[in-house]
């Protein structure tokens, strides 16, 4: 198939995950022209197994870019969650604690789908195993962005980048040495992930607080299940055997003579580290940096995809008013705008994280805390608006 490789454009964004997908439509909303640029291929970036919960705001940006149709017929919402701790059982149902805030359980393979789809019907460049090498000049007139496709080496020249290439990308390299900053914090535990051919055995998510470590029940659909494990760093997936992850399941849920997970063939099984990390500012003169890009959390909160979809909700607006306005103003605003809820999210993804994950030789003290914590939520009217209000999201800047 010929491609066209257009030489220019107004902004050009690395990386077609959420955050550049969606960027690019809400630009493309606004008629502004833009270029996506993606590493991998099509496959691979619709296959990805990862995110699964979807914010209030992040479902209202997906309308608004007319890219929710299918969210809205097959996404499940859901109006609380279940913690599990010291034996006991509390949910916390979030519409009386929010003013009527939820979640939908939607997962990111399917919003990628959808945007990716679109972009193709619009006839918009959106390149597959396009890597981009380097971004240069962004402090000058106009900058460049040199890939490579189908073996030839190309040049597209723009008036911004936006770096949408997650955590290993190469947008962030590009900030003048000296000019950023990145904090991070790495937990010492890790997510055994799997997918399973079984209805959840449950209508809302499970975070279970054990002796054995946290267990997260989560679902795709009402016949698939995803199911999360704290494991050590570096374990190996073929050291869990289905059995032996069933098992461990059901006993860190609480399983009893009365209730257990439904059982079923899993069909994709991987370890995923945990770590925390902010670079800020968010922006180098004519390059932004927007979804993992610029910060990851610990899935714990389930807040990486809904922070990726609040700052290119901020971008493209930020474009649209200086297309409309001539004015700069929002673009110069977008770091400090993005890293107010950045930190908030962090915060909220951290606190969730070491209050329900157990080290096996974590001093009894920190376990004392930790239940502590969990009987706040638990009786405390203000602790469980807290926790609802932060898992809900907070209102869209
Ligand atoms: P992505 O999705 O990593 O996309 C970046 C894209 O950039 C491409 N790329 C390049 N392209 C061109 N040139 C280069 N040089 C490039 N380098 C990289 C990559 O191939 C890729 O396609 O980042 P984005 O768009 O910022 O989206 C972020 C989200 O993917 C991420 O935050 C979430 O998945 C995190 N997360 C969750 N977030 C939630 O909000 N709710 C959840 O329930 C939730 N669960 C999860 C998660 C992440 C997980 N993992 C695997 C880390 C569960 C898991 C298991
Ligand atoms: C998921 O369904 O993948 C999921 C849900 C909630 C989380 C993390 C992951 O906190």
């Amino acid at each position: 198939m010929t491609v066209s490789h257009p030489r220019q454009t107004t902004v050009a964004v690395i990386g077609a995950g959420p955050a550049g997908l969606l960027l690019a439509r809400l630009l493309h909303r606004s008629g502004l022209d833009c270029v996506v640029l993606e590493s991998r291929d099509r496959d691979y970036v619709e296959q990805r197994q990862r995110a699964g919960i979807m914010e209030q705001g992040t479902v209202e940006t997906l309308r608004e870019a007319g890219a929710a149709d299918r969210l809205d017929r097959e996404g499940i919402p859901h109006d609380g969650i279940e913690l599990r701790f010291d034996g006991r059982s509390h949910r916390v149902d979030f519409p009386s604690l929010t003013g009527g805030r939820r979640v939908w359980v939607y997962a990111q393979t399917e919003m990628v789908k959808d945007l990716v789809a679109l972009r193709l019907a619009d006839g918009e460049p959106l390149l597959f195993e396009a890597p981009v090498h380097a971004v240069e000049g962004i402090d000058a007139d106009r900058c460049t962005v040199r890939y490579t496709h189908q073996g030839r080496e190309h040049t597209l020249t723009c008036d911004y980048v936006v770096g949408c290439d997650g955590y290993h990308g190469v947008a962030r390299q590009a900030a003048p040495r000296g000019g950023s900053r990145t904090f991070e914090r790495v937990y010492p535990y890790s997510w055994l992930g799997v997918t399973a051919e079984a209805p959840p055995a449950y209508d809302e998510l499970v975070y279970a607080h054990s002796d054995r470590g946290f267990a997260l029940a989560s679902m795709r659909s009402p016949s698939v299940s995803r199911l999360y494990l704290q494991v050590a760093n570096g374990e190996d997936p073929a050291d869990w055997p289905d059995e032996r992850i069933w098992d461990e399941l059901d006993a860190r849920l609480g399983a009893d003579g009365t209730w257990h997970l439904n059982r079923g063939p899993i069909t994709a099984k991987s370890v995923l580290p945990m770590r925390s990390s902010v670079t800020e500012p968010m922006r180098h003169g004519r390059l932004f940096l927007a979804g993992d890009a610029a910060h990851i959390v610990p899935p714990t909160g389930a807040k990486g995809l809904n922070l990726a979809v609040s700052d290119v909700a901020v971008l493209a607006r930020a474009f649209a008013h200086l297309r409309t306005t001539g004015s700069t103003e929002q673009l110069e605003a977008y770091s400090a705008t993005c890293l107010r809820r950045v930190w908030r999210a962090e915060h909220f993804s951290y606190l969730m994280t070491t209050t329900l994950h157990t080290d096996p030789g974590q001093p009894g003290f920190d376990t004392r805390l930790q239940l502590s914590q969990l009987d706040r939520v638990a009786t405390s009217p203000f602790a469980a608006a807290d926790l609802a209000e932060n898992y809900t999201g907070l209102p869209f800047a």
